[in-house]
C-alpha cells in the first residue's frame, strides 16, 4: 500500500512571488507587480492608473519599492540543487506570462525571456526534476489590464492562447505537465488573480467563462501539439471544504450551496458543460454568460486530464452569525481547530475530506499542488531555524493524505509543497510569512542577503521523500 512508486514529490512557487527581475530580460509590467504589500489586517492595495486618467494608490509601496521576491537566479543561488538535494521528484513554477509578451499583445515572443526558461528546465532535469508548469498563475501583462481589464474582456483570449501555443511548441521535449489556472476559482479576487478592476459579479463571471474557454482551447492545442502533455485544472479546494456551524438543516444547505460555488468551476473543466445549479443561480441573479458560437464545443473538447489542487484550510458557514470571526473574512472561527497567525484554521482530517469528496465527484487523478503552513520563523544566534510547527503541519496533512488513499482510494498523483524556498505572501504581500524548508534572508522592506539557509524542516521533508512517505517520524 501507500503511495504510488512514481509520486510526485516536490514544492510549488509562483513566478510573480518569486522570481524576481520584474523589469529585466525585456519583461513588461504585470498586474501583481503593482500590488501594495497588506498584512492580516489590512488588504493589499493597488497602485495603479485605469484608462480614464484615475490614479490608484494606497499606502506603503509604490511599485518601485515592491519587494521583488526571492529572486529566482537559478545558477547564482542555487535553489534548484537544493531542490535536488531534498529530493524533488518534481518542481512545479509559472512561467511569467509578461516575460514572454512583455503587453501580453505582442505577434512574437521575447526570445530572452523563453531562453530564461530554458535555462531553468535544463537545470531541473540535470537534477532529475520534472518541470510542472502552470500558464497562469495570478499574472496578467499590465498591457491587457490597462487596455480592456484583463480576463474581463474576451480578447484576453486570443492573447493567452497566443501565449500557450508558444510555450508549448518550444518546451514540449522539455515539460510533460501543465496546469492551466492557478486557483480558478479564486478570480473573485480580482485584480491579483485576473486583472479585472471591478467586483461587480456579472463581469467576474463573464471573466471566468473567457478562462474556462482559455483553459478548454489550452487543453485542445497542448494535446495537439503533443499528445503526451498531461494538462491539469487547478482549485482552491479549501473553498469546497465548508462545514455547517450546526446541525441546523439551513446551515447545511447554505454549506452544501456554498461549496457549489467552487465546485462550479471543477464541474465545467472536469465534465466539459456548466452544472445546472449554476445555470440556475446565474438565472436567479440576473447574471448573464456572453457565450460565443462554439464555445459549448470547446468547453465539452478540452476537459482535463487530471485535477491540480491547493489545501490550506476548512472554513465554517452559519445562518446565524456565531460570535468572533475568522480575520481574513473567511467565515467564522472552528472552535474546534488551531488557528495560525493569520487565522488560517489547521484542519489535516478537512484534507481527507476533501480528497474524498473531489474524488468522488470526479474520479480523474489529484495532484496536490500546494499545501504548507505560513509562519513567521526566528533565526536563532547559531543561525539555525527550528519550525517544529512546520513539520507537525506537514507530517499530519501528508498523514491525511495517505489515509485518502489508503482507506478511501483516492488515486493522488503527487504532492508539491507551497513555497519550499521562502517567498513572499500572495495574499498580503509579506516576506515575513513564510512556507519554506529553506529561509530566504530578505525582509517586508526587501532588506537583505538573500542567503539561504535549511530550516530543520528540510531534512525531515528529505527523509519523506526518500522514504516515499512511509517514514513520517
Ligand atoms: P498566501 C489566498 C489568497 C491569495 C492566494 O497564500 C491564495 C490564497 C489561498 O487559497 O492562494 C494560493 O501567499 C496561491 C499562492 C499563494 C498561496 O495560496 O496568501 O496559489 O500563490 O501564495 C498561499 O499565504
Amino acid at each position: 500500500m501507500g503511495f504510488r512508486k512514481d509520486f510526485l514529490w516536490g514544492g510549488a512557487t509562483a513566478a510573480n512571488q518569486y522570481e524576481g527581475g520584474w523589469n529585466e530580460g525585456g519583461r513588461g509590467p504585470a498586474n501583481t507587480d503593482v500590488m501594495t504589500r497588506g498584512s492580516k489586517d489590512r488588504a493589499r492595495g493597488v497602485t495603479y492608473i485605469l484608462p480614464d486618467g484615475s490614479h490608484h494608490q494606497t499606502e506603503s509601496f509604490t511599485v518601485k519599492k515592491l519587494p521583488e521576491g526571492a529572486r529566482f537566479a537559478v545558477l547564482e543561488d542555487g535553489d534548484i540543487a537544493l531542490m535536488g538535494e531534498m529530493g524533488f521528484k518534481t518542481y512545479r513554477m509559472s512561467i511569467s506570462w509578461a516575460r514572454i509578451y512583455p503587453t501580453g499583445m505582442e505577434e512574437t515572443p521575447n526570445e530572452e525571456g523563453l531562453g530564461f526558461y530554458d535555462a531553468v528546465f535544463d537545470e531541473l532535469h540535470k537534477y532529475g526534476i520534472e518541470p510542472m508548469v502552470t500558464l497562469h498563475h495570478f499574472e496578467v501583462p499590465l498591457g491587457l489590464c490597462n487596455a480592456w481589464g484583463g480576463w474581463a474582456d474576451r480578447r484576453t483570449v486570443d492573447c493567452f492562447v497566443r501565449f500557450c501555443r508558444t510555450v508549448f511548441e518550444r518546451y514540449k521535449n522539455k515539460v510533460t505537465y501543465w496546469l492551466t489556472f492557478n486557483e480558478i476559482n479564486n478570480i473573485p479576487i480580482g485584480f491579483l488573480s485576473s486583472g479585472i478592476s471591478t467586483d461587480d459579479p456579472a463581469v467576474i463571471m463573464q471573466a471566468a467563462h473567457h478562462q474556462f474557454v482559455a483553459s478548454a482551447m489550452a487543453v485542445r492545442i497542448g494535446h495537439e501539439i503533443d499528445p503526451t502533455f498531461k494538462i491539469g485544472c487547478m482549485l482552491a479546494a479549501s473553498r469546497t471544504s465548508i462545514y455547517p456551524a450546526t446541525c441546523r438543516p439551513e446551515d447545511v444547505q447554505q454549506a452544501w450551496e456554498k461549496a457549489g460555488q467552487h465546485y462550479f468551476f471543477t464541474d465545467v473543466q472536469c465534465r466539459g458543460y456548466y452544472p445546472f445549479y449554476q445555470l440556475k443561480y446565474f438565472e436567479r441573479k440576473g447574471i448573464h454568460i456572453h457565450m460565443e458560437e462554439g464555445d459549448e464545443q470547446i468547453l465539452r473538447d478540452g476537459t482535463v486530464d487530471f485535477i491540480g489542487m491547493s489545501y490550506y484550510r476548512t472554513m465554517i458557514t452559519e445562518t446565524v452569525p456565531a460570535e468572533g470571526s475568522d480575520p481574513l473574512l473567511l467565515g467564522a472561527i472552528n472552535p474546534y481547530l488551531k488557528a495560525t497567525e493569520w487565522g488560517i484554521a489547521i484542519d489535516p482530517l478537512g484534507f481527507r475530506i476533501t480528497l474524498h469528496n473531489m474524488y468522488d465527484r470526479y474520479q480523474l487523478p489529484i495532484m496536490i499542488v500546494e499545501n504548507g503552513i505560513g509562519a513567521a520563523d526566528t533565526v536563532e544566534v547559531d543561525g539555525r531555524i527550528h519550525d517544529d510547527y512546520r513539520i507537525d503541519f506537514f507530517r499530519d496533512h501528508i498523514q491525511a493524505m495517505k489515509d485518502a488513499v489508503e482507506l478511501d482510494g483516492v488515486d493522488v498523483m503527487g504532492y508539491t509543497a507551497w513555497g519550499p524556498i521562502d517567498l513572499i505572501s500572495a495574499g498580503t504581500g509579506e516576506m515575513r510569512k513564510r512556507y519554506g524548508f529553506v529561509y530566504v534572508d530578505m525582509d517586508d522592506q526587501g532588506n537583505g542577503t538573500l542567503k539561504r539557509s535549511k530550516k530543520d524542516s528540510f531534512k525531515w521533508y528529505q527523509k519523506v521523500i526518500a522514504s516515499n512517505g512511509e517514514d513520517l517520524g
